[in-house]
């Protein structure tokens, strides 16, 4: 094992240690005061974002020292490599290419000297046949009727992105399609999503990379045997009533369904980033064949930027350098997203596996252990809920929670005063945090004297702010990227592979080993750890029981 030098002996990052100590108890209300103009300079653009990173712990030499951290280690260099197509999924010996998804027609992205692209738009028109044709409803099912219900099936990074998505943009969503997603083993999971459904009028996207994966096979199977049940048997109906999206044609073709059916992408499209591939299937038949595209465009003008725009005016770096700074400096250990708007209520789900999947990793690219703080736990739900829950831990607890608030600018859904009391909420809280409450100013409202110490607010604590003007397709491919692209940087300061997953890969053969035991009619021999073994023997015993 080669061991690298680690990353906390670089100069950046001592220079950066020593500032740190420096300027750990500066207040933002000194910052501000001495630096009025911070709320409009430090700030950027890109992709129809707005940026306000104002409301940090940083002062333009935080600023200076990260960005050379980001030049020291390569950052541009792991770019360029990365839209390069070479194969920095150094594990899986794989190119990183989910930017190709979303590349132009007439583009160039190279992987061992193939140019992809055109067989990204190739599967994208298939995509688009079809989704016209259910959404028409020419594509009818065995009894001739059309479709009314999409049901996708699968699960991690072929399930959290559609549905994030979908549930985004279901203001642009086709109203005449009910769109189900089942993930979970767990038969509550199926049996809910079809328990009101016309098997007749019922399409199943089994959505696998693998197609092995056990959960999406075991309800896709159960899926096959509801339709069958309700069709009258006939096992032509599969060909009218499933489609698969994979990169294993052997498999979906093991399974029973059509490969002209199938819907492929390659093995260079991590899971947690493909749901702009043929994994977004469910999510086009949605809103449609141009909303998609515009979607997809949201995402390549994020690619842009991030590929272009210098690091001092780059959303991405910047969101990657200041979770650095609280990380790894600071030692916070969670990262809060705050989205101000109900059609993302699944988007802090999404972020977490991408972000946690991504960089919840401990040796470097060498194999050597870190020495220092990676991946954060993300977390959150849609503003305002949260604030009647959990903001309280942030104002006022003992841990330090950098958070992103997201909000737009227009609302979808103009309903009276709504939109603008839900934003006056998210600047509120946002000032809140920064800029808190003293004890000076609690006695001044004539708090009585025992509340005092109670109701001060320390702020100081940092935020985000990311505002667009409107929740559109393009919007969410544009957010949805700059977050693909903060992990990357991460990633790289970091000198972890992103792109692997061998934590998740542990758990499939876990189960694997454990589920004949459950099974076995005799009482197996088990050889676990004494804990484990009297759970299986307590469950064997009791699940017939009541
Ligand atoms: C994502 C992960 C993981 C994966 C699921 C489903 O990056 O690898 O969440 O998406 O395990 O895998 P399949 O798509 O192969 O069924």
């Amino acid at each position: 094992m080669t061991v690298t030098a680690s990353l906390t002996r670089h100069p950046e990052w001592r220079a950066l240690a020593a500032h740190h100590v420096a300027i750990k108890d500066r207040h933002l209300r000194d910052l501000f005061a001495e630096d009025p103009g911070r709320g409009e300079r430090l700030t950027a653009e890109g992709a129809g974002l707005y940026l306000d990173y104002s409301k940090h712990r940083v002062t333009d030499e935080t600023l200076r020292l990260l960005l050379a951290l980001a030049e020291a280690v390569g950052l541009k260099a792991r770019r360029e490599a990365m839209f390069g197509g070479e194969p920095i999924n150094s594990t899986e010996r794989r190119a990183v290419l989910h930017v190709a998804l979303r590349a132009p027609r007439d583009g160039t992205i190279l992987v061992e000297g193939e140019n992809v692209v055109p067989f990204v738009h190739q599967v994208l028109d298939k995509m688009v046949d079809f989704a016209e044709s259910v959404r028409g409803g020419s594509w009818t099912g065995q009894t001739g009727k059309p479709v009314r219900n999409v049901v996708n099936i699968g699960i991690g990074g072929s399930d959290l992105g559609p549905v994030m998505a979908y549930e985004a943009l279901r203001f642009y969503a086709q109203r005449n399609l009910t769109l189900r997603f089942v993930s979970n083993v767990d038969g509550t999971d199926l049996a809910e999503a079809t328990r009101d459904l016309d098997p007749a009028e019922t399409l199943f996207i089994v959505a696998s990379k693998t197609f092995t994966t056990i959960e999406t096979l075991t309800n896709a199977r159960s899926a096959r045997e509801w339709l069958l049940a309700g069709l009258g048997g006939d096992e032509a109906a599969v060909a009218k009533h499933f489609v698969a999206l994979s990169t294993n044609a052997a498999e979906v073709q093991k399974f029973g369904i059509d490969p002209a059916n199938m819907f492929e992408f390659r093995d260079w499209v991590g899971g947690r980033y493909s749901y702009p591939s043929a994994i977004g299937l469910s999510l086009m038949i949605a809103i449609g064949p141009d909303r998609f595209r515009e979607m997809l465009g949201g995402f390549r003008a994020m690619d842009e930027h991030f590929r272009d725009a210098p690091f001092e005016r780059n959303l991405p770096v910047l969101m990657g350098l200041l979770g650095i700074w609280y990380g790894d400096f600071f030692g916070a250990e969670t990262l809060a997203v705050l989205p101000y708007d109900q059609y993302l209520n699944r988007f802090s789900a999404y972020l977490q596996q991408l972000d946690m999947e991504s960089n919840g990793k401990r040796v470097t690219l060498d194999g050597a252990p870190v020495d220092y703080q990676t991946g954060p736990i993300v977390w959150g739900q849609p503003g305002t809920n949260g604030q009647h829950a959990f903001y309280q831990l942030i104002h006022q607890g003992t841990k330090l929670i950098p958070a992103d608030f997201l909000g737009f600018c227009q609302t979808l859904n103009p309903l009276g005063d709504h939109h603008d009391l839900l934003m006056a909420n998210l600047f509120a809280q946002t000032e809140a945090l920064a800029f808190g409450k003293t004890e000076a100013e609690v006695r001044a409202e004539g708090v009585p004297e025992h509340q005092v110490a109670h109701r001060v607010f320390p702020g100081n604590r940092p935020t985000s702010t990311i505002l667009a003007d409107r929740l559109t397709p393009a919007t969410l491919g544009a957010l949805v990227a700059l977050y693909e692209h903060k992990v990357f940087v991460q990633g790289t300061i970091w000198n972890i592979n992103s792109f692997d997953q061998w934590g998740v890969e542990l758990g499939k053969a876990l189960a694997n080993r454990i589920s004949p035991e459950l099974a076995a009619d005799a009482d197996p021999d088990l050889a676990h750890d004494g804990s484990t073994n009297a759970l299986i023997r307590r469950y064997r015993a009791r699940r017939g029981a009541g």
